[in-house]
């Protein structure tokens, strides 16, 4: 039986599909409209206990020891197999998560066609390091390091963007020989499991990729962090949950790489491009309904434009348009759940307790019966906070930003740098020094000018504070899911 049959979202586990388990399983509903559409096989703590035998099994039955040319190779052809079978995977993404039929197709899925291609392309140009070292007596040492496979790695990643978070650590994790144990999450199981048959059918051994099905605690997530088999761990998701994920690890002191959300700012500055800036933060704000650990959640205006942006960003908010996933003309999907969208509603309602101007939304929409049993919410502004209140501190992770004017550079540099989170900041002006100059004042992991969402797979990616722990992308994947062993030759 394959991935997606019969109504089942099944387990990988050893190469192949784990007959579900009805005592053990749990519904999948669809975010656009709450009906359920499928049931999720539930790991027990004995499945992941196999999948994590099977993935050291495969790796010591040679994996770890493959051609770098030959993994490569077989990225690259998981990569053509994706392509060719795209339009499953939009389909299976967008059942999970609502979200528009054309954001599944230009960025999702296509992200994990261009992840797979992109850690080929950077293992097999990846070079070792060595150094001569002059010793005191003149006489000389080489030394060189090998890497290794990092060894059995957890993959737990989130629903907000499911296949390209999935793919964006799968890919450098096996080019670089490693084996995996993927833990989806509960909200969006689909694609992981579809990526399996595309696995299989590219011929990846046995044991290498697995899947395990259920949610965090008391389920398949501790169980697979807890395990003794595992060489490391990879985690994007809540603050909250990679604190868990890392004291469940201690015990055996585990590499961690932590990509945990943030609460990011804009900064726009008087000299900016009006319409270049209402583009760029109507998507930074608003993108997958906000649900993106990159979206801007705090927008600093300067004072001299502040009423011109806020009053340009409302308009295309209202512009934006909600509806059913496959209609084309839809630019803005539900968000995940039903009990996401109450955490978001909560952060509105305090929000306007502590003085909040809502400029529009605020509300549950009426988008008619089909979709009224989905989880869906207005784009919403506010101005009249400050960085003091909690609607500006915390991770909110829906389609809503606050507006706060500054004066100076000086300003508001302190503002977007006042957070305990650092994943991202984006700078707009035209004026080329200060871009810089802001830019890398800001205290995060990547900053842009100009711009926003810009990727440049091979650079690093990652956050500082509460928004994470290393780096992945490009190099940084290949440190993380590789040991080096430093030889030292006497010459
Ligand atoms: O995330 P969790 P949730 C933020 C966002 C959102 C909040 C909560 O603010 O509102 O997190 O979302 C698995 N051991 N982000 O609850 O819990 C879980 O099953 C091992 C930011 O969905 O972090 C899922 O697979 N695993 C973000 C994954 O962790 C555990 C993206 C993420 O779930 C576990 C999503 C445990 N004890 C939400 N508990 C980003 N950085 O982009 C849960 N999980």
């Amino acid at each position: 039986m394959g991935a997606l049959g019969e109504g089942w979202i099944r387990n990988f586990v050893d190469g192949g599909f784990v007959d579900p388990d009805p005592q053990h399983s749990f519904d999948k509903s669809d975010p656009a409209t709450g009906r359920v559409f499928a049931r999720v096989h539930e790991a027990d703590a004995a499945l992941v206990d196999r999948a994590v035998g099977s993935a050291r099994r495969a790796l010591d039955a040679g994996w770890s020891h493959t051609p770098v040319s030959e993994r490569a190779e077989l990225l690259r052809r998981t990569a053509d197999r994706i392509a060719e079978r795209f339009e499953e995977f939009v389909a299976a993404e967008v059942a999970d998560t609502g979200k528009p039929i054309t954001q599944a197709r230009e960025l999702d899925v296509a992200r994990a066609v261009a992840n797979f291609r992109t850690f080929a392309d950077v293992v097999a140009a990846a070079g070792q390091e060595s150094y001569i070292t002059d010793l005191a007596d003149g006489r000389r040492a080489l030394n060189y390091a090998v890497r290794k496979p990092l060894g059995v790695v957890a993959v737990i990643v989130p629903w907000n963007l499911p296949l390209l978070l999935l793919t964006w650590k799968v890919a450098p994790a096996l080019a670089c020989g490693n084996a995996v144990v993927v833990k989806p999450s509960e909200e969006t199981p689909s694609t992981a499991t579809l990526l399996a048959e595309v696995l299989q059918e590219v011929g990846l051994p046995a044991g290498i990729y697995n899947v395990v099905h259920g949610f965090g605690n008391g389920s398949a997530g501790e169980y697979v962090t807890t395990h003794p088999g595992i060489d490391g761990v990879t985690f994007t998701g809540s603050t909250a949950t990679g604190s868990r994920v890392m004291k469940a690890v201690a015990p055996q002191v585990r590499p961690v790489s932590f990509e945990l959300g943030g609460k990011n700012a804009a900064v726009v500055f008087d000299d900016a491009d009006v319409d270049e800036v209402l583009s760029g933060l109507t998507r930074s704000v608003f993108a997958n309904t906000g649900q993106v650990c990159l979206c801007t959640e705090r927008v600093y205006v300067q004072r001299t434009i502040f009423h011109e942006i806020a009053s340009g960003l409302v308009e295309r908010a209202q512009r934006l348009r909600l509806g059913a996933p496959a209609d084309s003309e839809t630019t803005t999907g539900p968000l995940i759940s039903q009990s996401h969208r109450d955490k978001v509603l909560s952060y509105f309602a305090l929000a306007e307790q502590t003085g909040a101007k809502v400029l529009t939304g605020g509300n549950i929409p009426d988008l008619g019966a089909a979709l009224n049993g989905g989880s869906w919410i207005e784009p919403t502004l506010w101005t009249g906070l400050s960085n003091a209140d909690r609607a500006v501190r915390e991770e909110i992770f829906g389609p809503v930003a606050a507006l706060i004017p500054f004066d100076t550079e000086a300003e508001a540099i302190g503002l977007a740098n006042d957070t305990d989170y650092g994943l991202a900041a984006s700078v707009w002006t035209n004026d080329l020094r200060r871009g810089h100059r802001v830019a890398q004042t800001m205290r995060v992991g990547i900053s842009w000018i100009n711009t926003w969402f810009t990727r440049e797979l091979r650079s690093p990616f990652g956050g500082v504070g509460l928004s994470g722990i290393g780096r992945e992308g490009g190099e940084s994947s290949l440190h993380f899911y590789t040991e080096p062993t430093n030889v030292c030759v006497q010459l």
